[in-house]
């Protein structure tokens, strides 16, 4: 790995909020790509502070700041984005499901998904079904990504399910599901089109998905 993305991976790992921008300047000047930035320093950094909650080392404060440093980053990053690409490819509502705050991981996926030429609706986190169609209903975007890190909130991705049904909408969306409480299973469970593992497959999975529709 090179020394400046190691650099910034052990950044977030060791919370350094002050330190996270001058190393992200460094990667961009050495013609480090955002795509790169990210997937193998931001989010390896991520990795690394999850397991150490797990591990007890980290406690919930250091994951709040966690995302906080990613945050400083995230600004340097979108400015170096390829205008020329950007929302070429089709809009993609991004939300995390109702009753989960976790964001980390989709804001990860936004912005990858971003550099690869969408746009991107980010509804935030807590977001009801109801308002996932309605903006699908006046936006007029064809593809939702859902994150969900809680098990026992995993009902709200099929409330988004029941939401487009009802609404006579669901032909036309395709709706992909995410984070760390899901899977391929739980996909056909709640009735959503695909499931992505990683933000890498979130970008694959959407790219072949914008050429179908
Ligand atoms: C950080 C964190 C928090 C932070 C969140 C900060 C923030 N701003 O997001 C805080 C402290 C707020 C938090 C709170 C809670 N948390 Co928490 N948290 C985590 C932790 C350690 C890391 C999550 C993370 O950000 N990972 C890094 C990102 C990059 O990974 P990711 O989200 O999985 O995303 C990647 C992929 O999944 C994928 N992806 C994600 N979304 C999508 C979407 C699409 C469409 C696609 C294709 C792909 C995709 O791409 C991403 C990048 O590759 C996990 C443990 C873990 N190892 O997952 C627990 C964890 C998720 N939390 C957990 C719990 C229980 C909670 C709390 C209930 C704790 C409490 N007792 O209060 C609350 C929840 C409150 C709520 N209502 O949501 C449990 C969930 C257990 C379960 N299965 O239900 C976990 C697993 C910890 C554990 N082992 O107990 N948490």
């Amino acid at each position: 790995m090179k020394e400046s993305i190691y650099a910034i991976q052990q950044a977030v790992d060791e919370l350094d909020i002050d330190g996270i921008q001058d190393k992200v300047k460094a990667c961009i000047e050495e013609g480090i790509s955002p795509f790169e930035i990210i997937e193998e320093g931001i989010s390896k950094g991520l990795e690394i502070v999850g397991q150490k909650f797990e591990e007890g080392e980290y406690f919930l404060a250091d994951l709040i700041l966690a995302g906080e440093v990613v945050h400083e980053a995230m600004p340097l990053l979108e400015d170096k984005m390829d205008p020329s690409l950007i929302g070429k490819k089709g809009k993609i509502i991004l939300a995390t499901v109702q009753g989960d705050i976790h964001e980390i991981g989709k804001n990860i996926v936004g912005m990858l998904l971003k550099a690869n030429g969408f746009e991107i609706l980010d509804l935030g986190v807590d977001v009801p079904a109801s308002k996932i169609i309605e903006t699908a209903k006046i936006s007029g975007a064809r593809m939702i990504g859902l994150s969900a890190l809680l098990t026992t909130m995993v009902t709200s991705i099929k409330d988004v399910v029941d939401i487009a049904t009802e609404s006579g909408l669901r032909d036309q969306l395709k709706i992909v599901i995410g984070g760390a409480c899901t899977s391929e299973q739980l996909k056909d469970e709640m009735g959503a089109d695909a499931y992505g593992a990683t933000a890498v497959q979130a970008v694959s999975i959407f790219d072949g998905l914008s050429q179908a529709l």
